[in-house]
């Protein structure tokens, strides 16, 4: 009510006292903008949860005209509070609109708008990129920073770096979800794993893909090993391999864990392309590994609707 009367009363101090889904709430979706003159975009994202995100955009022709097969992009970009800007792993970035004029990509996000303290650490935006129109539609991304594990590639996996040098290649794992029914018998953990090619390009980790491709760090992926392990991971019989999921580049499951699907779940795990085990970038022993926690407020997936 207040707002309705601040609305009422300063009409002409305040430029904007738009609906719930104007331009200026990050946080609530689903929201709708115009994309130039002939449509309109609408934004619906899940939660994130460590750090993944489905996102869901919709456009729609002021005309009623069928939008069906139509090429649509969907560009992520962080400007850091630094002023550094970069974007962040995408399923698919780009596709067509089916025949509801929708298309959905999961986002994996690599930080998050705010540090734990709550000081910013950047902006985040989604630009929609429709028939040559685009918007730009901001994001706030809760998670935390670790929720991102990382390892590096070798001397001889090599990107290039902001100033013309070269840098360790960075590939990002993200836990997808714990898959845990005990009455079907499974027992899984699915993650997904990118690697940057620059600043603003990132690609999922699958046989056949090439990153960087036409430049002199191109690498073709032709063998990707994924391991994990829940207990006593130093015994290598205690490590599985995970399976490349059809039809879903970059996700792999780890099937018969052992899990128990609480927050005493540790997992484990090491990522080998091409025949060069990554790096974690630590001095210690067991340098290969990364390891995902959960805590108590991380449910787990007793359905098979991934599946
Ligand atoms: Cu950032």
């Amino acid at each position: 009510m207040k707002r309705l009367l601040t609305c009422l009363l300063l009409p002409l101090l305040l430029s904007a006292c738009g609906s719930d889904s104007d331009t200026t709430d990050d946080s609530s979706f689903p929201r709708t903008l115009n994309l130039g003159d002939n449509y309109t975009a609408t934004l619906d994202m899940t939660d994130v949860t460590h750090g993944v995100a489905e996102i869901t955009v919709n456009i729609s022709a002021k005309d009623g005209q069928s939008l069906q097969g139509q090429a649509i992009t969907l560009t992520p970009l962080m400007v850091m509070a630094s002023g550094m800007e970069h974007g962040t792993p995408f399923e698919n970035s780009t596709g067509t609109l089916d025949e509801n004029g929708a298309f959905t990509s999961t986002a994996y996000f690599l930080m998050p708008s705010n540090m734990p303290s709550g000081d910013p650490m950047g902006d985040w935006s989604v630009t929609v990129t429709f028939d040559t129109q685009s918007v730009s539609i901001p994001l706030t991304i809760e998670m935390i920073s670790s929720d991102v594990k990382t390892l590096k590639g070798s001397d001889t996996d090599q990107i290039m770096n902001m100033s013309g040098g070269t840098t360790d290649r960075t590939y990002y794992l993200y836990n997808r979800a714990r898959h845990i029914n005990s009455a079907m018998n499974m027992n899984m953990f699915e993650i997904y794993v990118a690697a940057r090619e620059s600043m603003m390009n990132y690609q999922a980790i699958a046989d056949g893909n090439v990153l960087n491709a036409d430049t002199m760090y191109e690498l073709t992926i032709n063998n990707v090993v994924v391991e994990m392990c829940a207990s006593e991971c130093d015994l290598e019989t205690n490590w599985i391999t995970a399976m490349a999921k059809d039809n879903h580049p970059g996700i792999y499951q780890g099937m018969g864990l052992g899990l128990a699907g609480d927050d005493t779940d540790m997992i484990m795990v090491r990522l080998t392309v091409n025949n060069e085990a990554k790096d974690n970038g630590a001095t210690t022993d067991a340098i290969e590994t990364v390891t995902f926690s959960f805590s108590e407020s991380d449910t787990s997936s007793t359905t098979h609707q991934h599946m």
